[in-house]
């Protein structure tokens, strides 16, 4: 289970990271446009979302939780400060995919109470792709959350984020994760196609 969280770079556009991940296997995108208008972010969507179907990948999107609906993404990615999961579940109703950020135990099993269908949990390490980050949680956080999870009987899956790179998957995986999120860590590769496809084939093996 492997999402790319769309961004741009002084080489690259949010249309071009997407385009990239796809080429390179991925088949789940996060298009997070954090302080684009609405009406760029639909614009940026409604292309992310045909590369998306040609290329048979999931398409959520962050925050923009009427613009989902609107155009019929997959879903939605909601952080601590958007609109409360349940609230977004009224909305969009069970056909969609809500996805939720925690950082804490707390917060995932709020997530999962309020009808989350997974969990973006982070960071891993500090990573500038975000700004106002949570405290790190290090592989020792992963564990904790994973471990009182399995106390408390709740089962969803949890994605690592946060400053991830290739070398990382297999001791993040081991803490217990579902999947992995990452961003930077293929935009600043030399050759994003070629390093996402060595992204999931280190997770093939450790998933
Ligand atoms: N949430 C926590 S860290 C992060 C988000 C959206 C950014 C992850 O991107 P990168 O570049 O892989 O650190
Ligand atoms: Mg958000």
């Amino acid at each position: 289970m492997l999402q790319f969280i769309s961004h741009y770079t002084e080489k690259y556009s949010y249309i071009d990271s997407v385009r990239m991940a796809l080429q390179g296997g991925c088949k789940w995108i996060q298009l997070r446009m954090k302080d684009a208008s609405d009406d760029e972010v639909k614009s940026v969507a409604l292309e992310a979302q045909k590369l998306c179907k040609e290329a048979g990948a999931t398409f959520i999107i962050d925050d923009r939780v009427e613009l989902v609906r609107a155009i019929g993404a997959d879903g939605v990615h909601l952080g601590l400060n958007d609109m409360p999961i349940a609230d977004a579940r009224q909305i969009l109703g069970s056909n969609f995919i809500i996805g939720g950020t925690a950082n804490t135990f707390a917060d995932v099993r709020a997530h999962y109470e309020a009808g989350a269908n997974y969990i973006g949990c982070g960071p891993f390490r500090f990573t500038t792709t975000k700004q106002k980050l949570s405290p790190i949680l290090g592989f020792e956080g992963y564990k904790n959350i994973i471990q009182q999870m399995h106390q408390h009987s709740i089962n969803i899956p949890i994605v690592a984020i946060g400053g991830i790179t290739a070398a990382d998957i297999p001791s993040i995986m081991q803490t217990g994760v579902t999947g992995i999120a990452l961003s930077s860590t293929i935009l600043r590769a030399e050759n994003p196609v070629s390093e996402m496809k060595r992204v999931l084939e280190v997770l093939s093996f450790k998933s």
